[in-house]
């Protein structure tokens, strides 16, 4: 710990410096910059990318090595910050590698839990188990506490009429009120500097943590109530305690609730504090500030924003509803209705009043220009349709409309879910506005994402293009696409995935105590959140048919398969009982086929705990297959799936999400592609309905069924719930997308067969994934949406 505390330290400090350098010359500059607010970052850990984006790591390498020590060993020794659940967090942290390393003036704004994700590991049974993530308790020198940054943050209290001082009148016209807050919590500043990859610009992820007004009551203290004194900083500090682990969920908790005020509320303070100091009027926000709201999560800005305008800086409402719109702007990530926020008015009433009766007037205002009261059926149902409230179990505030209504673009994060949200989720509102639906396609950091995580690869790409402009510009490497075919460069690839292959066997053995083979092996890996709509449900039950398959063949036959590590990992929500119970019978799985003499090592199934930033960057570099297999429509876009395809693993996918631009840019021959189309679903699922989906469903998923229930893999009460829904409705259309699953198993195994045609596909995918850099995705949201432009560091000479 002590050497990379060292070693980190130094790097801290020259970032220090350039952080310095950079922000006063964006203040001195007055360029317009963006601020991403995002209730999660997953960064990952952070002293190899800081070292590589710094140009270090031959500096590095040698000082430590004279020294008698590893740079590699010394990076091991890194925790990694767990501050997301999955995919929007990653995200978020992909975006600001690219904003530093193309010196765009940005902000990462978020939350500094206390607690992270929780850590998972797997019980004999089979089940996730969950403990705290307490990451705090070791020293993390890449966050500075900034003494300087308190805010102080309210809640409760009561609202008054706004009395002007002058002629002691109230106007209701002027919409304006003033809020008495009855609590107060204070934010405090913890700054990460983020370098730019070949660059001094460093920009900066401002993380809160909430901290009590008086953080120890003396008075109670003096007189003996020693837990009575401490009260108020517990209950502050734990606003930020923990991070709530739902992805595409959301969790309809106060305390959640009041994190996203307390996000909002500091940022819009702090981005106004810095607006003043360069003397601007409230007016310029629009050109001083983009802001970005990473999801609904953050959609309160709205409300806090026209509150700050109207009741303290005494901007006409209008006015200040302008400034707002120019100012803010929405992605949505998500169009599961379980994932779509709607927070009860009673619960807003009472923790932010004043916040409530503005949403009503937005509300109201918005209402009136755009839908005519009239009594007839149509009129009513279009307002009802377009208003924020919604009147259902409760009366609840629809997080995505206040978003969408109160930015000026809102975007999706790939073109068949942009056009999801267009043409469905939001078709209400793109017929007011049809220019302010856009699309932005997701994308990934190629620096951490290939050049960091797989350093050979990245040397070989770096070697055969005579360059590294690659990895600033992600577009050369289309360039690769000459080589597909050359026999000498194909065996290189190949040898390099073979090396990556060893690692993550080595780690296997470590971990799990379990032999693997590496060659002759295909390594057929899913790794994300588990999710019914992801199904890895089905991932595992056709391997059960591969299993009841194998144990039916000849010596003779079973000589002809290929051989297969098929690897899973991810976390389930706590309170997702089908997730996990997905888990748990993955791991009764693997524990039956991987202890089966007759099977050996012809299949072998591994379910990976705990999986994390880290662990993505050791198993994608080593897939052969990536599995992206959601139902079509349901996933927004997926980003691994970018990762994989990056490192030259070739995609066993449905035509959902970004699958469908991978298949767009590298053809759909290069990709094993199956099932059916989003424009297919609905009749499934209505069939589904109708005829029962057991009744539709392919022998072979039945007799797999039937196994399970005959207690090959314990007790199948266990297992009740989710085979039940398999049976009966099958939401998520396993029954009818399992044979051609299968078959492109088939295929996959037929291709492996023919290694040159297998890694001239690995090599064109990899080639044609210019387009999946995050620099890409950055310079879209640059020019269409923030206009924003890069601001570089003058180089000293
Ligand atoms: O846009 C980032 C990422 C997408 O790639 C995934 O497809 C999508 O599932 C994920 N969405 C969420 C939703 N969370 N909320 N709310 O994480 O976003």
């Amino acid at each position: 710990m002590g050497t990379y505390l060292a070693t980190s330290y130094t790097i801290r400090d020259r970032l220090l410096q350039l952080w310095n350098d950079t922000q006063e010359y964006y203040k001195k500059e007055k360029v317009k910059q963006v601020c991403y607010i995002s209730i999660e970052f997953l960064m990952g850990r952070f002293l190899q990318n800081a070292i590589i984006n710094l140009n270090l790591e031959e500096n590095y390498k040698k000082a430590l090595a004279g020294m008698g020590y590893a740079l590699e060993e010394i990076y091991e020794e890194e925790l990694d910050p767990a501050l997301g659940n999955g995919g929007l967090g990653r995200l978020a942290a992909c975006f600001l590698d690219t904003l530093a390393t193309h010196n765009y003036p940005a902000w990462g704004y978020g939350l500094r839990y206390n607690y992270g994700l929780f850590k998972q590991s797997i019980g004999t049974d089979g089940e996730q188990l969950e403990k705290t993530d307490i990451w705090l308790d070791k020293p993390y020198p890449f966050m500075v506490e900034n003494h300087f940054i308190r805010i102080p943050i309210g809640f409760c209290g009561t609202v008054e009429d706004y009395v002007d001082p002058n002629t002691k009148e109230t106007k209701e016209e002027s919409n304006r009120s003033i809020w008495k807050p009855s609590e107060y919590v204070i934010a405090q500043a913890n700054d990460i500097l983020i370098p730019g990859y070949g660059t001094d610009n460093t920009n900066t992820l401002r993380l809160w943590s909430a901290r009590a007004v008086e953080e120890l009551d003396f008075e109670k203290f003096s007189f003996g109530d020693f837990k009575g004194a401490s009260e108020q900083r517990l209950n502050a500090e734990n606003l930020t305690n923990v991070l709530y682990p739902n992805d595409n969920e959301a969790e309809g908790k106060e305390l959640r609730f009041k994190q996203q005020y307390f996000l909002v509320a500091a940022t819009l303070y702090d981005i106004i504090r810095r607006l003043k100091e360069q003397k601007r009027p409230l007016e310029e926000l629009p050109d001083f500030s983009a802001i970005q709201l990473n999801d609904t999560h953050p959609t309160l800005a709205i409300p806090e924003l026209m509150r700050i305008l109207v009741d303290q800086e005494m901007i006409e409402w209008d006015k200040a509803w302008e400034i707002t719109q120019k100012t803010f702007s929405y992605t949505n990530h998500t169009i599961l209705p379980e994932a779509l926020e709607r927070w009860p008015v009673k619960l807003i009433t009472k923790l932010l009043p004043r916040h409530m009766q503005i949403i009503e007037m937005i509300n109201w205002k918005f209402l009136e220009k755009n839908s005519q009261v009239g009594q007839n059926n149509k009129s009513k149902e279009l307002r009802s349709k377009l208003s924020i409230i919604e009147n259902s179990w409760d009366t609840l505030v629809r997080m995505a409309w206040l978003g969408c209504i109160g930015s000026h673009k809102v975007n999706g994060v790939s073109p068949i879910h942009s056009n999801i949200i267009k043409d469905q989720l939001f078709s209400h509102f793109s017929s007011i506005w049809p220019k302010k639906f856009v699309n932005v396609t997701n994308g990934v950091t190629p620096r951490r994402w290939l050049h960091a995580c797989n350093p050979k690869l990245s040397d070989l790409i770096t070697s055969t293009l005579e360059s590294d402009d690659w990895i600033y510009d992600l577009s050369h490497l289309s360039k690769l696409r000459e080589f597909a075919d050359n026999e000498d460069f194909q065996l290189k690839w190949a040898a390099i995935k073979q090396y990556n292959k060893k690692k993550l066997q080595r780690f296997v053995k470590e971990q799990f105590g379990l032999d693997i083979g590496v060659h002759d092996v295909i390594y057929d890996v899913q790794i994300k959140r588990i999710h019914e709509y992801k199904r890895q449900l089905m991932n595992i039950l056709s391997h059960v048919y591969n299993y009841l398959q194998i144990k039916k063949m000849t010596e003779e036959e079973k000589k002809q398969l290929e051989k297969k590590v098929v690897i899973i990992a991810g976390k389930a929500a706590p309170g997702y009982k089908a997730a996990k119970m997905i888990i748990k019978l993955i791991n009764r799985v693997s524990k039956v086929i991987n202890n089966d003499p007759e099977i050996g090592d012809l299949l072998k199934v591994i379910y990976i705990p705990n999986y994390s930033v880290t662990i993505a960057e050791l198993l994608i570099p080593a897939t052969d297959v990536s599995e992206h297999i959601s139902t079509p429509g349901t996933e927004a876009s997926g980003t691994s799936n970018m990762k994989f395809v990056l490192n030259g693993a070739i995609t066993l996918g449905t035509y959902d999400g970004a699958n469908l631009e991978i298949i767009e840019n590298i053809g759909e021959e290069n990709v094993f592609t199956f099932g059916i189309k989003a424009s297919e679903v609905s009749q499934v699922k209505q069939n589904n309905i109708e005829k029962g989906a057991w009744n539709l469903m392919p022998k072979s998923l039945q007799g797999v069924l039937g196994i399970i229930e005959e207690g090959k893999f314990g007790d199948p009460e266990e297992f009740r719930m989710i085979l039940q829904e398999l049976k009966g409705v099958d939401r998520y259309i396993l029954g009818n997308d399992f044979t051609s699953y299968l078959q492109a198993q088939k295929v996959i195994n037929e291709t492996w067969k023919n290694p040159e045609k297998w890694w001239k596909m690995s090599i064109i995918g990899c080639a044609g994934s210019g387009w999946a850099s995050s620099d890409r995705t950055i310079k879209d949201y640059a020019e269409t949406i923030w206009d924003i432009k890069p601001c570089p560091l003058p180089k000293i000479e």
